[in-house]
């Protein structure tokens, strides 16, 4: 275990410039003791009791969290250029630094006591840590922690055997025969053959898979991108080692998502769950056949009966890893289009929404960047009840139907929780076995990629919200009444969800580096002869000077009319400080001496063509500038009188266009 104490130094240097400023703008409110959950404190500590440490998930005390979430989550989508990259990591710095100032605050009230720090999230308030009873019982005062829950073990959800078979029918494991499966048949039953031919494949989009990792080698990945990534804490759930391929309990890059070894039980899920997702080989496909795949490893490795029963070896994942694989898909929503996460993994029995789980927050905030996540709602027969995370009200909850459109028997059901149906009986897809296996599997674990591509083929067509998107999906599916009351769902039929949603033509806006636009730069879908408005927004010293490629001109804001695919883009330039020059001089005039600051100055080259119709001369006391005078442009020489014989003066100088816009200063000191 690695134990934080001693880095404890580290800590305070990195972030003592923060505390000077934070402590000052933002008022922390206490909390009072009431308002954290209670419900499973006693546990907790009964557990840190008995086994020395227990594993925690913390919500923390952020200050403007909502308004730093909304500020980072502006950026949706990829960037369109680095001008929107670096903005972007600004306003997700300003989130990171805000929730690591929290952290650090925690950690100094954790002074002294044992903890290891296992996860400190970038973009959702929350810490996770391995804590000993007394480092728990501060944690429960501490004003900066909202509420504890334990790092709990999610399982995978293990496909559901046939009569005989250890999972689904594996007599189907692939002879060379790639026409007859069916993953065929349900990728055709949900409408993907239909919305291909319509041209959407999920070309250039990605669905992230945060399962058992992937056989990347496998042929039915054949010419996909697979971005890589692993959280495993292993079996005693603290960073450091873990199980990831490098020995750390983290690793992004190629190798990172290698599925383990057969050992495990649905040691290769990942694999078949990412090929109903956005397969292809040959005459077969799954559902975004044309789709990327982002690959996330969640799974560490356990023995023995205490947590693997009958069997030796088992996977499970801490809730911790997941929450970071969550969190890592939208540190890279600037480098992918992503579609939709997938996670066919859950526990627990829930009657009503778990809204208070972690997990909440970090669905909101894909959701909020447009990232859907499709959960499996598992496959316990549950009547009115689903398992976790897919419990989160705002998560797409997917239970399985057969081919024959009716409900499958293992899949749990809840009229409200679970979203939406999706085939997940009898799926073939790949296996781990070699690059050409495959098998037939059941469960909702199946069902759940066939939602995610789906969210794949709907985001080509239209790059809209979770939100809309699901209502596309709702409102075109086809009904399937439950066996456990007379209520019914919709089964996914996306080529109709495609359809419903606007026809579109695509708006590329992009802009330089010297300013961006509202709305931001990127690829939007309108629905045809939709007016769009796109306001300049330049940068501090910049100006906006033109629009480029389908409009012209300098219209502030410019209105676009989306009768076609166009691309706009905004032209901003610098405006460079003047050159200037300032000296003192005694002047004896008939009545007396006075001092006077002589101040000269031209226009940079630079800005040759830019219109600078005046310069503002600021005097500067300290960085506050006060304006002394405004002269207009074809003025090159002012005299600042009566100034002290000793009086040292610094004057900032400044070209401003016929727009108003003011340039960078030119700071001249003269004594
Ligand atoms: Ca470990």
């Amino acid at each position: 275990m690695r134990f934080l104490a001693t880095k404890s130094r580290a800590w305070i240097l990195f972030f003592s410039a923060l505390l000077a400023v934070l402590w000052m703008t933002s008022p922390i409110q206490s909390v009072s003791q009431s308002q954290k959950q209670q419900a499973n404190l006693d546990g907790l500590r009964d557990k840190a009791w008995k086994e020395g440490t227990v594993g925690v998930i913390v919500n923390l005390e952020v200050p403007m969290i909502q308004e730093l979430t909304a500020a980072s989550a502006r950026f949706s989508g990829m960037d369109a250029n680095q001008a929107i990259t670096s903005e972007r990591i600004a306003a997700d710095n300003a989130l990171k630094e805000a929730i690591e100032y929290a952290a650090w605050r925690v950690f100094m009230e954790l002074e002294g006591t044992q903890y290891t720090v296992n996860h400190v999230y970038s973009y959702i308030p929350f810490i996770a840590l391995r804590v000993s009873l007394n480092a728990l019982s501060l944690l429960e005062v501490s004003s900066t922690v909202l509420g504890i829950e334990e790092d709990g073990l999610t399982r995978l959800i293990d496909p559901v055997e046939d009569s005989g078979g250890a999972k689904g029918d594996t007599s189907l494991t692939d002879g060379g025969d790639l026409s007859r499966p069916s993953l065929d048949t349900s990728v055709d039953l949900i409408g993907a053959k239909t919305a291909w031919g319509l041209g959407y494949t999920g070309n250039q989009w990605y669905v992230a898979i945060l399962d058992t990792g992937i056989r990347k080698t496998h042929q039915f990945f054949t010419g996909k991108n697979i971005v890589e990534a692993c959280f495993s804490l292993g079996s005693d759930g603290a960073a450091g080692a873990g199980d990831c391929p490098n020995g750390n309990s983290t690793m992004t890059g190629s190798g990172a998502a290698v599925h383990y070894s057969s050992t495990y039980p649905s040691y290769d899920h990942g694999t078949h769950v990412s090929g109903i997702a956005a397969g292809k080989y040959g005459s077969l496909a799954g559902v975004a056949k044309d789709a990327n795949i982002i690959a996330v490893q969640v799974f560490s490795k356990f023995y023995g009966y205490l947590y693997c029963g009958s069997n030796s070896y088992c996977i499970a994942s801490w809730n911790s890893d997941t929450l970071d694989a969550m969190n890592y898909i939208y540190s890279i929503r600037g480098s992918y289009n992503i579609a939709a996460i997938n996670m066919s993994l859950g526990g627990g029995r829930y009657y009503s929404s778990c809204d208070t789980d972690s997990r909440k927050s970090a669905i909101d905030l894909l959701r909020s960047a447009g990232i859907a996540s499709a959960i499996a709602t598992a496959n316990n027969s549950y009547c009115g009840s689903i398992s976790g995370p897919a419990c989160v009200s705002t998560s797409v909850a997917v239970g399985a139907s057969t081919d024959a459109d009716a409900e499958a028997y293992f899949s749990n059901w809840h009229a409200t929780m679970q979203k939406v149906f999706a085939p997940g009986s009898g799926i073939y897809s790949s296996t781990g076995a070699s690059d050409s296996s495959y098998a037939s599997w059941n469960g909702t674990s199946m069902a759940t990629p066939h939602v995610a591509g789906a969210w794949a083929l709907m985001k080509q067509r239209f790059n809209g919200s979770v939100t809309d998107l699901l209502n596309a999906l709702v409102t075109t599916g086809k009904s399937i009444t439950s066996r456990c009351e007379n209520k019914s769902l919709p089964r996914i039929q996306v080529d109709k969800a495609i359809q419903a949603l606007p026809a579109g033509f695509k708006l590329t806006i992009q802009s330089n580096q010297f300013g961006t636009t509202q709305p931001i730069p990127g690829v939007y879908t309108y629905a045809p002869n939709t007016q769009v408005q796109i306001k300049p927004v330049p940068n501090t010293y910049c100006i906006f000077i033109n629009w480029s490629g389908d409009a012209t001109g300098s219209s502030d804001p410019l209105v676009v009319t989306m009768d076609r695919d166009k691309t706009v883009s905004a032209y901003f330039r610098y405006i460079y400080a003047p050159i200037a020059t300032g000296r003192k001089v005694l002047n004896r005039t008939f009545s007396q001496a006075e001092y006077i600051n002589i101040l000269s100055w031209q226009t940079d080259p630079v800005n040759a063509g830019l219109d600078i119709t005046l310069y503002r001369i600021y005097t500067m006391s300290g960085d506050t500038p006060t304006l002394l005078v405004e002269l207009a442009g074809d003025k090159t020489e002012y005299y600042h009188r009566k100034v002290g014989q000793t009086s040292i003066t610094t004057y900032a100088i400044r070209a401003v266009t016929s727009s108003g816009r003011e340039g960078a200063p030119a700071l001249v000191t003269v004594q």
